[in-house]
Formats: structure tokens, C-alpha cells, sequence
């Protein structure tokens, strides 16, 4: 029973470490010019990870359907960006990233996370 009980912690912490430190989103999804939904719900972004060239304009539209205030605000982390979100409402977000490089976007806790990429 006991080794049971510690298997299962085990496990546990190994899916936090996988989840909070191992775990990076693969496939991007590129802004061709077009607003980016982002769906915000169950402590994920979705998707989470965006790609745009540099000096193009962007038009994120965030859709936050979790109603706990962890999810209330993004950041973006870098670009000096930083939104409150309302619920159930899209919330566009405008900015033309100057210099290329990999921005986190978190919530004010950092619990929900997400990259985008500028492109040179
Ligand atoms: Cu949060």
C-alpha cells in the first residue's frame, strides 16, 4: 500500500515537472496577416504558441472563457504588454512587434503560459 501511495506521488511530480518545465508546444501557428484567435481556458492557452514576422502588425483576439481571476490578465513579457481580460468576450490586443526574438505571454500568475516568436 505504502509503495503504492509513493508510486502515485511519483507520478505526480513528474507530470508537474513535465508540465511546468519540460513541456514546449511544437507547432506554431503563423499570422499571415489575419487576428489570431487564442482561446483561454483550463489553464492553457490555445494555441500557445504563435509565430509573425517582425514589423508586421498583429492582432491577437483573446477568448476567455475561464472565470477564475487567474486568468484575468495576460502579459507579455518583453513588449511592455499587459491586458486585462473580460469573460466570455473577445478582447483584441494590437501591436506590431519590433524586434525578433521569443516572447512569453503568462497570466499574472504565470500559470497559463504561452510564446510568441518574432521572425526576422
Ligand atoms: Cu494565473
Amino acid at each position: 500500500m505504502n509503495l503504492l501511495v509513493n508510486l502515485a506521488g511519483l507520478l505526480i511530480a513528474a507530470f508537474v515537472v513535465w508540465w511546468f518545465w519540460l513541456w514546449k508546444p511544437r507547432q506554431a501557428l503563423v499570422s499571415a496577416g489575419r487576428p489570431i484567435d487564442i482561446l483561454v481556458d483550463d489553464g492553457i492557452y490555445e494555441p500557445a504558441y504563435i509565430e509573425t514576422p517582425k514589423g508586421q502588425p498583429l492582432t491577437l483576439r483573446f477568448l476567455r472563457k475561464d472565470a477564475s481571476p487567474c486568468a484575468e490578465q495576460v502579459i507579455f513579457h518583453g513588449l511592455d504588454i499587459s491586458e486585462t481580460l473580460p469573460i466570455g468576450k473577445p478582447k483584441e490586443i494590437r501591436f506590431t512587434p519590433k524586434q525578433a526574438g521569443t516572447f512569453r505571454f503568462t497570466c499574472q500568475m504565470q500559470m497559463y503560459q504561452g510564446q510568441l516568436k518574432v521572425t526576422d
